[in-house]
């Protein structure tokens, strides 16, 4: 699929309360592009809460279920069960797309316990993660998914641990869909969607989403810092099928050497929130810190693609 051919049908209608350049939206607009408008809902408190815009008016174009923070995977379960239901009995003719959306305080932190549960149980929904690093609705706040050296507002110099990482944790479920995406590569988020829409049981995506009010960049800049989070290798594209990982779009063409691999200071200097790296024109050593472990991810990425390469090639010939 091509840009150019993606569904023209808008179900992220005009007059929403989101922020300028919000991310959160720009992800819903082309997810929806990819499911349709058979898709049942389930927002957990967070940003898209509040940018559906005031009862009664809703800028979001299909059924919504606004739910506890804490209930991404138990409403998911719920609504698949009923989804299930009504098939059986003939009242639903056609299956509906079941997407829950939850920030990533919602997931990393306070979701955890029914989503792992939901996903060890094999519960029927598509599970989005629209990752902004923080409790943005609430003011910015830190998150297990804030990462390291980042302020947020009670991480006033920067935050002092690494994120963890729930998409590999979703893996470890043994899940039949996990991916990772970025608004700056909607066509490969959009076929991460038609795909896990096409699985039965419980998929998982996380889509990176810089905030520019909780970031502190321009809010014109929203695909800009999508695109060199992936760039400088600090968000991986990637999606794992059948207990195996392709990467794909701009983090495959860097490992197998199309596209290079840019200093994470670019992408670091683009935000307010690590302008404390870069005090006086000196380099804190935290900027280090980050480019040692990149490295070392994509020293790993690299040697393993060429492994597999070299091993096929044995194969062919042997
Ligand atoms: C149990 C509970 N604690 C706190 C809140 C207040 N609250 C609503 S949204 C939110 C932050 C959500 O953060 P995240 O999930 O990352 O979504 P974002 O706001 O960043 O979109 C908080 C703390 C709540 N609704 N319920
Ligand atoms: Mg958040």
């Amino acid at each position: 699929m091509r840009l150019k051919d993606f569904p023209e049908e808008e179900l992220f209608l005009k007059g929403s309360a989101a922020c300028a350049g919000c991310p959160g939206s720009m992800a819903l607009r082309v997810a929806f592009k990819a499911l349709g408008r058979n898709t049942l809902l389930v927002v957990i408190a967070s940003c898209t809460s509040v940018l559906q815009s005031p009862f009664p008016y809703s800028a979001l174009g299909v059924p919504v279920l606004n739910m506890a923070f804490a209930t991404g995977g138990a409403t998911g379960s719920g609504v698949a069960a009923a989804v299930e239901h009504l098939l059986k009995k003939g009242i639903l003719r056609e299956r509906p797309n079941v997407l829950v959306w939850a920030g990533d305080g919602g997931t990393y932190d306070i979701g955890i316990q029914a989503l792992s549960g939901a996903a060890e149980r094999g519960e029927d929904f598509i599970y989005v993660c629209y990752n902004n690093e923080a409790y943005s609705n609430t003011g910015t706040q830190r998150s297990g998914a804030t990462p390291y050296a980042a302020w947020t507002s009670n991480t006033i110099s920067g935050k002092r641990e690494w994120r963890k990482d729930v998409a590999q944790i979703m893996v470890a479920h043994d899940l039949p869909y996990v991916a990772t995406a970025s608004l700056a590569y909607p066509t490969d988020f959009f076929n991460k969607m038609r795909k896990a829409a096409s699985i039965r049981g419980t998929k998982y995506i996380e889509m990176l989403a810089p905030c520019p009010p909780g970031w502190k960049f321009p809010s014109d800049s929203t695909v800009r810092v999508s695109r060199l989070a992936v760039q400088t290798g600090v968000w991986l594209l990637y999606e794992h099928e059948n207990g195996r990982t392709a990467y794909t779009a701009g983090t495959k063409r860097i490992i197998e050497g199309q596209s290079e691999l840019l200093p994470v200071s670019e992408y670091l200097k683009a935000q307010g929130r690590f302008r404390h790296l870069f005090r006086g024109g000196e380099e804190d050593e935290r900027v280090r810190d980050y480019q040692k472990r990149i490295d070392e991810v994509f020293d790993n990425l690299r040697f393993a693609s060429r492994l597999r390469e070299r091993l096929m090639d044995l194969e062919i010939r042997g």
